[in-house]
């Protein structure tokens, strides 16, 4: 099907990303729990009640990767500035969502200003918080196929609403109609099959079963020494089983948060991550699981990073899979794209051996120089020429 009418025409320039993550889930699963140990804020409320959150809260997270770590390690610079993505936490949904219950309709459409969902499971098995639905009992697969379900239904009514407008050309009806019969299967859209013409085209309506999700399941603390508990182990299995091309991970937001606000007591560095690792090893776990979600996350969005490394500051930089090295340099400033000579590439493993400095990379010939059309590998450590004054 040709659907070359509804191409939006393709850019040049510097390419803007796409980078928010929306925190979705039934009510009182810890989802401003998870936020909050994200940001390492108490900024969201989170309570014992459902509906604890009616407005969202959005801040921005630094992706503490062990490359810019290691990185920071080896250079010692004045500062770390790690690539960011923003978090959303949003109210939680219910059944009937899709027709308004639970002020649904206007949770429904803070989760349409996000890129990727990060579905909270509860998976914790605390009989003290209360379940929306007033049970005792744990279905997780019930409840992440319940908000699945309203997504769906607010997508069908979008859909239906298109598929009426006028005047459009008739493969854009039809595309329109054969999305409306896939959502009516109960199916999401990014489940459909698509060519990348109906795709951008399916992208115009930001349709909520559309985007990528990643589900995370909040498990008891006690539980990461093994990684899962019972109820997780069935939720990942569920989804490897039937949603293969959906990431599933398993935390404990309440050790996170725990954790996460030892980072805040005026102590040093070294002190707070020694202390960190301590708070982990005491549950059995072998660290936060953070960095690895929000990993997850960037890969889903079809991101990957690149590093600067210098004595003012190591940085890593989010570009899209692709991107050409004169694009990347446009990242940091659209004059270095525009007055590209080259990218000066190497990689952390030429750093832990030959560094700390640049001069010494050189020396050991570990510092390759690309041209604007070298295409980013995930990892690099590049340092741009360029004319601009
Ligand atoms: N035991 C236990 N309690 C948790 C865990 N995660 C969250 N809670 C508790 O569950 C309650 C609800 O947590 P919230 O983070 O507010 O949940 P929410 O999903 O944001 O809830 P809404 O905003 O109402 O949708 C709070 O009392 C948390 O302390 C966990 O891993 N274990
Ligand atoms: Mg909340």
């Amino acid at each position: 099907m040709m659907l070359t009418r509804s191409l939006r025409p393709v850019r040049t320039g510097v390419r803007a990303l796409h980078t928010s993550c929306g925190l979705v889930g039934y009510p009182n699963v810890g989802k401003s729990t998870l936020f909050n140990s994200l940001t390492q804020t108490q900024q969201a409320e989170a309570s014992n009640y459902p509906f604890c959150t009616i407005n969202p809260n959005t801040a921005k997270v630094g992706i503490f990767d062990d490359t810019i770590l290691s990185l920071a390690e080896i250079v010692q610079p004045e500062k770390v500035v790690p690539a960011q993505l923003e978090v959303w936490d949003i109210a939680g949904l219910i059944k009937g969502a899709s027709e308004g219950a639970g002020l649904g309709n206007r949770f429904l459409s803070n989760i349409r200003t996000v890129t990727v969902i990060i579905q909270v499971i509860r998976c914790f098995t605390d009989v003290n918080v209360s379940h929306v639905e007033g049970t005792d009992s744990f279905d997780p697969v019930s409840e992440m196929d319940a908000v699945k379900t309203e997504l769906i239904l607010k997508d069908i009514e979008t859909c239906q609403k298109r598929m009426k407008r006028r005047g459009q050309p008739k493969e854009e009806t039809v595309f329109w109609e054969k999305l409306y019969n896939h959502l009516n299967e109960g199916e999401a859209a990014r489940d459909m099959e698509m060519t990348k013409e109906e795709d951008l085209l399916v992208r115009q309506l930001s349709l909520l079963s559309h985007k990528p999700v990643v589900y995370c399941c909040n498990t008891d603390a006690e539980a990461m020494e093994e990684g899962d508990n019972e109820i997780s182990s069935e939720f990942k299995q569920y989804i490897n089983e039937n949603e293969p091309n959906n990431p599933v991970i398993t935390l404990s937001a309440t050790l996170e948060d725990e954790a996460s606000i030892i980072k805040n007591d005026g102590k040093t560095d070294a002190e707070k991550k020694e202390l960190f690792n301590e708070y982990f090893e005491a549950y059995g776990s072998s660290g936060s699981k953070l960095p690895e979600l929000l990993s997850i996350c960037s890969d889903h969005l079809n991101l990957q990073k690149y590093y600067t490394a210098g004595p003012a500051a190591v940085s890593s930089w989010l570009i899209e899979k692709g991107t050409t090295a004169d694009e990347a340099a446009g990242k940091i400033h659209s004059d270095f794209q525009k007055n590209f000579i080259c990218a000066e590439i190497s990689r952390l493993e030429d750093w832990e051996q030959y560094g700390p400095t640049e001069e010494n990379l050189r020396k050991y010939n570990k510092w390759q120089r690309y041209g604007k059309d070298y295409v980013m590998k995930q990892g690099d450590v590049v340092v741009f020429r360029h004319g601009a004054k």
